[in-house]
């Protein structure tokens, strides 16, 4: 019998198969296309890798209770293939969603199949092609007993963490998992961001890219150590195979998004949690987007640009800090989350998974996983005490980075929101004392007072 299926055999689905094989766990797999799931048995296809063309026959292969992966599109695949499947599953079968499915939606499929009393768990999973074949980070998410069920095949896929340990974790219960991969894709979006503002800075200071590859080689030995700085190397150094010159400086600059960096702003934004690091990450992407619109409005604005002068130190600093902002934003959605959904997630153990195989993989999440396991309180990460040094050591050459940028006309919209998170949150004294002056003047919203309890209105005109 086999101990696994998988149904969705893109990229993702194969190579999560052969990372099942390759650990001698019995896989078998489906595709709605058939000749998709043919061609790859034929080239992979072993003693622990089968495949059917039947649904029926699929499941029927399967020990109980069964365990099922979904690997298709997010969206209505996920739920078409759950409809399709239903009539052959029996009590206590476990359905697992491995794609990037918004959480509402693997709520919804939860209680649907609970009514059903199958088993649904919706599992975040980072890493790409690479990670899904090698060791992915792993983020189950639903009901404790099925969750515990699957654990011990998800711990031999995994990546490891910096201690060798497997990077999944029984995150939680309902769409836990999927809200946990939503943010840590949000996080993502700050990072590559901040990244991207740093090298157009040194891009613009007339360095080539090998020399700004140079730049992020030395930043990978430090505190920025990690997989995006690594892979930002060799971004750089790629010739261009089609004529002369570096593949990067042809490259459009218009980025795409599939969604998940949205819906984490979207969802910070009903919980009422700022996040003002990622927002402009996914308003950069909006905007990158907007090429057409950006070359006429250059072509009529005009504005003088000249040649920065930050240096690759204080941007290192700059940048360490800005990412500081962008996991300290991340985390506070997720404790916030947890707390109104009733979670329970341990930040500690999120920065554990997230250490091995997948894109935001770096040093940084050892140094926050022992900060958060001795600080078990839903204070914002910039709010503990290890952070909190970091934060003062950062803050000149943060500034100074973005004094910079805004003198010669280079938008930072990352690094400088990171600046205005850390600015507000430092400051006993804001502004908004104001703000409530005019809101009571307008419309009697009433204030409270530094000087005396109470609620207060004012004749203003008087
Ligand atoms: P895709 O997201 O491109 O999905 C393709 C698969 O979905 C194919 O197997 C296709 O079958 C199947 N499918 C579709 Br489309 N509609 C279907 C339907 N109505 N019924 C049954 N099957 C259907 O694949 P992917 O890029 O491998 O990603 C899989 C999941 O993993 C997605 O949710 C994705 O967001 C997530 N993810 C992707 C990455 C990555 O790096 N690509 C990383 C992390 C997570 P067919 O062959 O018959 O068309």
């Amino acid at each position: 019998m086999n101990q696994i299926g998988l149904i969705g055999l893109a990229v993702m689905g194969q190579n999560l198969a052969r990372n099942f094989a390759n650990r001698g766990i019995k896989t078998v797999v489906y595709n709605r296309t058939t000749a998709k799931m043919e061609e790859f048995i034929a080239e992979f296809g072993g003693e622990n890798l089968s495949g059917e063309s039947g649904l029926e026959t699929f499941v029927r292969s399967l020990e109980r209770p069964r365990k099922i992966i979904l690997m298709v599109q997010a969206g209505k695949a996920v739920d078409a293939v759950i409809d399709s499947l239903l009539p052959h599953l029996q009590t206590g079968d476990i359905i697992i969603d491995g794609g990037n499915s918004h959480y509402p939606d693997t709520r919804r499929r939860k209680e649907d199949l609970a009514a059903r009393e199958f088993h649904f768990i919706g599992c975040g999973i980072s890493g790409g092609e690479e990670g899904a074949l090698n060791g992915p980070s792993l983020m189950p998410g639903g009901d404790k007993l099925a969750v515990d069920n699957i654990l011990p095949l998800l711990q031999q896929i995994a990546a490891r963490d910096f201690n060798g340990g497997p990077c999944v974790t029984n995150v939680g219960p309902d769409g836990s998992g999927h809200f946990v991969k939503m943010v840590h894709n949000g996080i993502e979006y700050a990072v590559m961001q901040v990244l991207a503002e740093a090298y157009d800075l040194l891009r613009a200071q007339g360095k080539e890219p090998p020399q700004i590859a140079e730049v992020f080689a030395g930043w990978n030995q430090g505190k920025l150590a990690s997989f995006l700085v690594e892979l930002a190397s060799t971004i750089l150094r790629k010739a261009d195979d089609q004529g002369d010159g570096y593949l990067i400086d042809r490259i459009v600059d218009a980025a795409g998004q599939k969604g998940t960096g949205r819906w984490t702003v979207v969802d910070a934004m009903t919980r009422g949690v700022a996040m003002p690091t990622i927002t402009a990450a996914v308003d950069a992407r909006i905007f990158s987007a907007q090429r057409g619109l950006r070359t006429e409005l250059e072509d009529a604005v005009a504005p003088a640009r000249e040649a920065p002068e930050s240096t690759p130190e204080d941007l290192e600093k700059a940048v360490y800090l800005a990412i500081l902002a962008a996991y300290s934003e991340g985390f506070q959605l997720i404790s916030t989350a947890a707390e109104e959904e009733d979670w329970e997630i341990d930040r500690s153990e999120l920065a554990r998974i997230w250490q091995g195989g997948c894109i935001i993989r770096a040093e940084l999440l050892t140094f926050l996983q022992e900060s958060f396991a001795k600080n078990d309180t839903s204070k914002p990460l910039i709010a503990l005490p290890q952070i909190a040094q970091q934060v003062q050591a950062g803050l000149p050459h943060l500034r100074g980075s973005i004094i910079d940028a805004a003198t010669v006309g280079i938008p930072v919209p990352g690094l400088a929101a990171a600046l205005m998170h850390l600015e507000q949150m430092t400051r006993a004294r804001g502004s908004a004392n104001f703000i409530q002056g005019l809101r009571d003047a307008f419309g009697a919203h009433t204030f409270q007072r530094l000087d005396r309890p109470g609620t207060f209105h004012a004749e203003w005109s008087e």
